[in-house]
């Protein structure tokens, strides 16, 4: 018991009843390779305890034995970039807008248009999984057949993100490999209402197929959002790196509609893409030593559209993903437009000429400023 016991090494005072601690656990405490169980001990019950009013954990210094126990991603960011023969700028990726409602036909046209406007992927939605309007075997075969259509039209590489969230790990197992079977390179999954165990088992089933994984966090900002409590975003980030994920939403540095400001998101991209991460004071978080784990790509989205991408990639660079939903599919003239009129932007940023001199000589662009102007929404 004594040999396991955690012990507290560091607690300062910021106010009142209010500090922050540092807490050292012997390895001997852990399963290695077992997130839910790790996580179950350091952050379990403690949440739920009547004499604690609130807690926050920060981050976990995971040690070179945790480390080495996960496998971390499969491509990475250098392994993703191969797929696409893609060195420098940003890949782009669409979500067709609404969400759900669209039949197969409906959807699999929005990816046509995407793709052929100049993006890179198409990507389902966290909530979009096999409902009836739009069942995930016909949609993963006939999208993929659509996808194999523009690759030859363009000549570039494109792709395809297909969520496999589903009831089961079996289910999930059936649905990657049919993906894999259909010529696809990649799944998505919900990682938070998924889970770590379906992470860490879709990782595996990744492993054997061949496919890279794009998380989606929808959930998370139930447990990241509320400063003085809860898990944070900087912990699930750093939690997926291990478990193996390829891409991952880490928010838009302040630029779009939902929370993770320039500091944090910046950490965040840090911490997921460093060989060795710095410790941060201002974000309370510790050094980190990778040991060989690979990047993760960020993935910057929500309520951007193309005219305000260049201050996405001001603050994040360009060694990221951009998703774009409404703002391509919501341009005056649709989504092959809008989509144009996103990589117009991506390529002027590329060439350091300013959006507002790219739309003079490019007609969607010129019509998508028009439309949004720099606005940022609230
Ligand atoms: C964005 C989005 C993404 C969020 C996820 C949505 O759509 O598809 O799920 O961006 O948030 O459903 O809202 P738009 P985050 O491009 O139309 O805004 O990346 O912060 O995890
Ligand atoms: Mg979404």
């Amino acid at each position: 018991v004594q040999k396991v016991a955690a012990k507290v090494f560091e607690a300062k005072k910021i106010a009142p009843k209010n500090y922050w601690v540092k807490i050292a656990y012997p390895e001997e405490h852990f399963e290695p390779g077992n997130m839910s169980q790790i996580l179950a001990s350091v952050a379990g019950n403690v949440f739920g305890m009547k004499a604690v009013d609130s807690l926050r954990l920060q981050d976990i210094q995971w040690t070179k034995k945790m480390v080495k126990s996960f496998p971390g991603p499969q491509f990475g960011i250098n392994g993703v970039r191969k797929i696409f023969k893609e060195k420098k700028r940003p890949l782009m990726l669409s979500v067709p807008k609404p969400k759900v409602g669209m039949t197969t036909a409906e959807h699999k046209n929005i990816g046509w248009q995407i793709w052929t406007g100049g993006l890179d992927l198409l990507k389902d939605d966290e909530n979009l999984t096999n409902q009836w309007f739009n069942p995930f075997y016909k949609r993963v075969a006939e999208t993929l057949a659509i996808r194999d259509k523009a690759e030859k039209v363009t000549g570039d590489v494109k792709s395809y993100l297909i969520n496999v969230t589903a009831p089961t790990v079996q289910e999930m197992e059936k649905s990657a490999k049919f993906v894999a079977k259909h010529g696809g390179e990649y799944v998505m999954i919900d990682i938070c209402t998924g889970g770590w165990m379906a992470v860490s088992s879709l990782r595996e089933i990744c492993q054997d197929l061949g496919l890279a994984m794009h998380a989606h966090r929808a959930f998370h900002g139930s447990f990241t959002r509320i400063p003085a409590h809860g898990f944070s975003m900087l912990n699930l980030a750093k939690t997926v790196r291990l478990l193996g994920v390829d891409n991952l939403h880490i928010g838009t540095a302040g630029v779009g509609k939902l929370v993770g400001g320039a500091v944090e998101v910046k950490n965040i991209q840090d911490q997921i893409t460093a060989e060795t991460a710095k410790a941060n004071s201002a974000e309370h978080s510790l050094e980190q030593n990778w040991y060989g784990t690979k990047p993760v790509f960020p993935v910057s989205s929500g309520g951007l559209h193309p005219i305000i991408v260049e201050d996405v990639l001001d603050r994040m660079g360009t060694n990221i993903m951009l998703q774009i939903g409404g703002g391509i599919h919501g341009h005056p003239k649709g989504s092959y437009a809008g989509a144009k009129a996103m990589r117009e932007a991506v390529e002027a940023y590329m060439d350091g000429v300013h959006v507002d001199d790219a739309a003079k000589t490019s007609k969607e662009l010129r019509q998508a400023l028009e439309y949004w102007g720099h606005t940022r929404p609230r």
